[in-house]
């Protein structure tokens, strides 16, 4: 018999519905919420079968990806690419590298669309692994970069027009800052000293948010398939072993510059607190994860980066962490529409970490470039 477990059991109700629709063979058993995405909604689904075990259930949130059969398309596309990479490369010979696969539903599509609108799609889950949302250790941290650069090598040679655009202006800087001044223009500022810090802070920093895509523009950087979004918890580490096993969280690969994958990376992985810290005027930048990411990175992906690409990478970090903090405040300022949050505050204190580790950035700038430079 199903069993919900968890608070908004009437999602969980839905969920378990739908999940039936993927599963035809075995009993739908237990089903709970799972891991803590900010856009969509991820469920665990256990199967009482001959062959009992697990698969991933998520609610797509159409009101972020508007065009969500264009993430399933790059699903196929990206596993499929990868799944045959990883037949011929030595480099992935020997060790685990897990893919994620896709479940089609009953009526054959690679997803399902409830009575009321809701977008659902299901995938295997990854047996034996565990993740963390901030770095454990110098291991952990370089075995994080490591999954990156694999995962970057494995998908370089994708031709970036094999890849939908599932988000326009992701990672865009320059965009997410039209969209906070349109705001301006149209609110009157409200006033209160965390506020104005943040006002200040990306007043101050407007120049910055052109840099990657004035590069681009200029021919330095080009365009490839990137991952979108590979923060620390989205990389899968063997309970056994300890080595990355995986990387999740597909939605967001198209074309982009993998400055911005390196830049989010950074962010997420550097930052010990952690990105949903209360304590967000302690919250700092550490250079040895840092090194020990950027080892981990470059031990894949310096064999297909250019000599231009090092050039980007200090200012990739401070603007990832800018622009994460310039798009929880302008959500913040919002209403709350695009990043989910537990109170009316909650993304106004993630952008406060955010500009707190831009900050820690920018004061170690010189120790962030020298080490980036002992790579080129
Ligand atoms: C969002 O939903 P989640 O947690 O995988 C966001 C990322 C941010 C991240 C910050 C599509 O990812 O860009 O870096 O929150 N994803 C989207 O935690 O906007
Ligand atoms: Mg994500």
């Amino acid at each position: 018999m199903t069993e919900i477990h968890g608070t908004k059991d009437s999602t969980l109700r839905r969920a378990a519905a739908v999940a039936e629709r993927f599963k035809p063979n075995g009993t739908i058993g237990r089903v709970r919420e799972y891991g803590n995405g900010n856009v969509n909604d991820t469920f665990l689904v256990s199967v009482e079968s001959a062959e009992a075990g697990c698969f991933i259930l998520q609610r797509i949130n159409t009101r972020v990806f508007s065009r969500p059969e264009l993430i399933m398309r790059n699903m196929r596309t990206i596993t499929e690419h990868m799944s045959r990479r990883m037949r011929s490369d030595p480099l992935i010979t020997g060790t685990r590298w897990d893919v994620p696969k896709v479940f089609p539903a009953d009526d054959g599509r690679d997803y399902r669309i409830d009575e009321d609108g809701s977008f659902w799609r299901a995938m295997s889950f990854i047996e034996g692994v565990e993740t963390f949302d901030t770095i454990r250790d110098t291991e952990h941290a370089e075995e994080t970069g490591r999954a990156v650069g694999l995962f970057h090598t494995l998908i370089h040679d994708l031709p970036a027009e094999f890849l939908e655009d599932t988000l326009p202006g992701f990672h865009v800087t320059p965009g997410y800052l039209r969209r906070y001044d349109a705001l301006q223009d149209r609110e009157r500022p409200r006033k209160s000293p965390e506020l104005l810090f943040c006002r200040r802070f990306i007043d101050k920093r407007r120049h910055l948010a052109h840099v990657l895509e004035n590069a681009e523009t200029a021919g330095k950087l080009r365009l490839r398939p990137i991952h979108g979004d590979p923060k620390v918890n989205n990389v899968l580490v063997d309970i056994l072993t300890g080595k990355a096993a995986a990387i999740v969280d597909l939605d967001t690969v198209k074309p982009g510059l993998v400055q911005y994958d390196i830049g989010d990376c950074l962010r997420s992985g550097c930052n010990p607190a952690g990105e949903e810290t209360q304590q967000w005027e302690a919250v700092r930048f550490e250079p040895g994860i840092c090194r020990a990411l950027l080892r981990g990175y470059l031990s894949q992906a310096e064999r297909f980066l250019d000599p231009a690409d090092f050039e980007f990478l200090f200012d990739s970090v401070r603007l990832i962490a800018f622009e994460l903090g310039l798009r929880f405040f302008t959500d913040f300022l919002e209403g709350n529409v695009y990043f989910k949050a537990r109170y009316p505050e909650h993304n106004l204190l993630r952008a406060l970490v955010q500009f707190r580790l831009t900050e820690s950035i920018e004061s170690q700038e010189d120790a962030v470039r020298a080490m980036i430079r002992e790579w080129k």
